[in-house]
Order: C-alpha cells, then structure tokens, then sequence
C-alpha cells in the first residue's frame, strides 16, 4: 500500500492530527491551506451541518455535549467547531467549552471538537469557519455543528453556514421577547428553550410557540413552520427530539430547492473569500512596494488612483475570464 503523504490524503482518512494542523492554518491564514482545502473539496458535501447559536450562558455547549451524546448513540460520527468572534486573539479560545463537550465524548474516535478564532484569515471568521467545516465534512463526519454566540443580528451569520440554525433560549425572557422576535425569525429553524428544569420554561416555550414562527425559503418552497422544544441540557431531557426536529428540518428544506440554495449561497461565499485572498496577494504586493512620497502624502488618493488603473487594465481585456476556463481555476 502506498504511503498516505500530503496533508488532504491524511484529512480523508481521518487523520486527527492533520485535521487541527490544517484548521490552525485556515485560521491563520496561510496560502498553504488553499490548496489542501481544493483537494479536499471532492470530498465534501456529506455532512450535516447543524448551527447551535444562542445569547451567552443559554447552555449551548452543554447542549451540544448532550447532542454528542445523543448522535454518537444513533451510530453518527460529529465534528464541532465553537466559534469565539468575540475574542480573536485567544489562542486557546473556549478551552473550557472544549472540556465540557470533551467530557460528553472522552476518547471517542467518532468524535472531533474544535474551537476556532479567525487570527489572520483575510476573508474573516467567517470564511475561516466555512473552510473549517470543509474539514470535519472530509474527513467523514456525518454531522458538524458549529457553535456561536449571538441571536441574529452579530456580524457573524450562522444562517449561511449550516443547514440548520438551533437557536438556544432560556426561561424567562419576558419584555425582552419582543425584541428578540426579529432575530428568531431571521436566523431559527428550530427554536429550543434550554434549562428547562427551572421555572418558567414552560411558559417561555408557550409564549413562543404561540407566536407561530415561520420561515420563507426560496420562491416557490413551503414555509417551515418553526418548531418551539423545551430541553434540559443538564439533565439530558429533550435532546433526542431536538434531534428528531433538526432531521425533520433537515429533510423538509432537501426535497425542495431550498437547501441546494442554502448550499450554492455558502460555496458562493467561498469563492468570494477565496478570489478576495489571491486578488491580495497578486496585487496588493506590487502597489505596497511603491512606497514612494505620493503614497505619504496622501494613502487614500493613491489607492484610489491605484485602483483605477488596476480596472482600465480589467476593462481593456476582451472578454470577462469564465470559471473552468482560465488556467488558474480549472480543476486539477
Ligand atoms: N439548570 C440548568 N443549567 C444549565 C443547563 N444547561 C446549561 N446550564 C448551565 O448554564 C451555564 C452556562 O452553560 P454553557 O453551556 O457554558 O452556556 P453557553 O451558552 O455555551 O455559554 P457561552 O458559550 O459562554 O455563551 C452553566 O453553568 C451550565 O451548567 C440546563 O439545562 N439546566
Ligand atoms: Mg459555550
């Protein structure tokens, strides 16, 4: 058998090690992870992606070890990513989210838990996240899901990473229901109100559940209607029907073109990313070494007039470069 050499190879066949090496230079940003991540790509597109998002303390890590818990039990492997947008430069972000759900799975081969915080990815955290959950995706995980903080209206937008979104809530929101409608409607396809076994759980599930939440998907599909559960992340209570209604979801958004949407939107993404992070590289550099006394002067007026000839040099090209036929994009 021949020896497994490049970092990918190692990634397909599983390879822990491999897998954190390459996500630590997605998140740094090195050229070097681009091409891993394009060998990578056939290999993705299989996993489920589930987005556990919620305000701080909700319980969403505890949750996510119950779901751990919970899926290794029906035989399907997980890969998580608890993403921290609020502190970048915390190398070790979320060390204790990470023991937490590392206790749900404690040397469970079918198990891969990751923190990411985007340190030098010039496309942003998001963009550092889409690649990361390339990488679980690729090495087999049936389900990756991706924890944040946030209720919707943060610059970091789960919606357009996974094809799920859980939103976390707690008991007693009360006045601060009304403000919190806009975000659930924009960003939840399942809603669960955690720490179900304290008081008035049920009556938050209830006040939600009547509001009949609803989401729209691409013209021509059905509306979901947004489920409301209640859960004890704690007490491992509601975690398998959480399940059940994220496959519900899950379902209902493949047999319409929803999802397929949900998921060219995301590899749009990429690609924009991508092209941002060449484009900078190819460009930037030659403007950069002309430092001269005009760019002192005056840094925005010469990036402006930068920019302008970098596009009648564009505009001059006969015609616009198609995907899959410039030398650079073909595939390999
Ligand atoms: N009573 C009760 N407490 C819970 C439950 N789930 C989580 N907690 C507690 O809530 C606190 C916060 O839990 P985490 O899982 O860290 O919450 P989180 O949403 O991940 O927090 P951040 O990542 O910091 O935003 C911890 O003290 C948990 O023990 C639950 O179902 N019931
Ligand atoms: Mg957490």
């Amino acid at each position: 058998m021949e020896a497994v050499t490049d970092p990918a190879a190692h990634v397909v066949a599983g390879s822990v090690l491999h897998a954190g090496r390459l996500i630590t230079r997605i998140e740094n940003g090195h050229a070097e992870a681009r091409a891993a991540l394009r060998e990578l790509a056939p290999h993705c597109g299989k996993a489920q992606l589930i987005g556990v998002t919620g305000p701080p303390g909700a319980g969403k890590s505890t949750l996510v070890a119950a779901l751990i818990r919970e899926l290794r039990g029906q035989g399907r492997t997980v890969g998580v990513i608890a993403v921290d947008p609020s502190s970048p430069f915390s190398g070790g972000a979320l060390l204790g989210d990470r023991d937490r759900m590392l206790e749900a799975s404690s040397g469970d081969r079918g198990v891969f838990i990751r923190s990411i915080a985007s340190r030098g990815a010039s496309g942003g955290l998001a963009a550092a996240v889409n690649d990361a959950v390339d990488v679980l995706d690729a090495m087999g995980k049936d389900i990756v899901i991706v924890e944040t903080v946030g209720v919707g209206q943060g610059e970091f937008d789960i919606a357009k990473i996974a094809h799920t979104v859980v939103l976390v809530l707690v008991p007693g929101y009360g006045d601060s229901l009304q403000a919190m409608k806009a975000g659930i409607t924009e960003i939840a396809d399942v809603v669960v109100v955690n720490k179900g076994d304290t008081p008035g759980a049920e009556q938050t599930a209830k006040e939600l559940a009547a509001q009949g939440f609803e989401r729209t998907g691409p013209p021509g599909t059905k509306p979901w209607q947004v489920p409301v559960l209640r859960a004890s992340a704690l007490r491992d209570e509601g975690v398998a029907e959480l399940v059940a209604a994220v496959d519900e979801h899950y379902e209902f958004t493949g047999s319409t073109q929803w999802r397929a949407a949900g998921e060219r939107a995301r590899r749009h993404a990429q690609f924009v990313a991508f092209v941002g992070d060449r484009l900078r590289e190819e460009l930037l550099a030659p403007a950069g070494a002309a430092l001269d006394d005009e760019l002192l002067a005056d840094p925005y007026g010469a990036a402006e007039r930068y920019v302008q000839a970098l596009l009648s040099a564009h505009r001059r090209m006969a015609t616009r470069p198609r995907i899959g036929t410039e030398p650079g994009l073909e595939k390999s």
